[in-house]
């Protein structure tokens, strides 16, 4: 069977979240380069995977899928065998609370953290070689730490986002997180303890070392 194939380079933070996923569940994959400097995520050929003209997609056999999050569903659901699938199998309880925690991560994280990644990382690689807008991201850096606040709630009292065991919704938070843990808002996250021990536990997670590795390295 021909292997799957992930469209964008992991620097990108909504590939790198496929690209994590596939880690988790050891499935053989191939990473198809899709240049952003020169404007191939809207070039006709990608447009066919993704109509959208956004990274990643991803081709698993006949079935070509678009939109990050839909895709690491798939990839858990397809190819067991991981850790993180754990929560949820068996108790409807504990499947909620993973339902709950990846739409927080969808609506409220994301939303919270995406405008401060996109300044600082994707605009400086796009097709002009942009120049971060310091006045977006001036905008941008209150609501993390009012985001953050809940985070902290949440995981002073238990390990891992939905319980005691690493889900699919701590993975969703990876690559966001690891380019803010580079930059100086990182000291939003100083103030919180039980957010930087979740971090910690994350970051000690075979798959998420490797793609932290593969992301560092890329040069996009
Ligand atoms: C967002 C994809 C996206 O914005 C998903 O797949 O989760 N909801 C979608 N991708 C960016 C790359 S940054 O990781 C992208 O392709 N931007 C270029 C553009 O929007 O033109």
């Amino acid at each position: 069977m021909a292997p799957v194939k992930v469209f964008g380079p992991v620097v990108s933070p909504n590939v790198a979240r496929v690209v994590l996923c596939l880690e988790e569940v050891g499935v053989e994959y191939e990473i198809v380069n899709v240049e952003f400097a020169t404007g191939e995520h809207k070039s006709p050929e990608h447009l066919q995977r993704n109509p959208f003209g956004q990274l990643p997609a991803l081709q698993d056999g006949d079935l070509m899928l678009f939109e990050s999050r839909a895709i690491s569903r798939h990839v858990l659901r397809k190819y067991k065998g991981s850790q993180v699938n754990q929560l949820g199998e068996s108790n409807l309880e504990e499947a909620a609370l993973v339902d709950v925690w990846l739409e927080v991560e969808a609506n409220q994280y994301d939303p919270a953290i995406a405008p401060i990644i996109y300044q600082q990382i994707l605009v400086p690689m796009q097709a002009l070689g942009g120049t971060p807008d310091e006045v977006a991201i001036g905008e941008s850096v209150g609501k993390p730490r009012k985001v953050l606040g809940v985070y902290e709630a949440r995981l002073g009292k238990r390990r891992y986002l939905a319980g005691d065991a690493i889900s699919l919704a701590d993975l969703r938070h990876f690559p966001h997180t690891h380019y803010v843990m580079g930059m100086s808002y990182v000291a939003v996250f100083d103030e919180l303890p039980g957010v930087r021990a979740w971090w910690q536990d994350l970051m000690a997670h075979l798959a998420v070392r490797k793609v932290t590795t593969m992301m560092d390295g890329c040069s996009g």
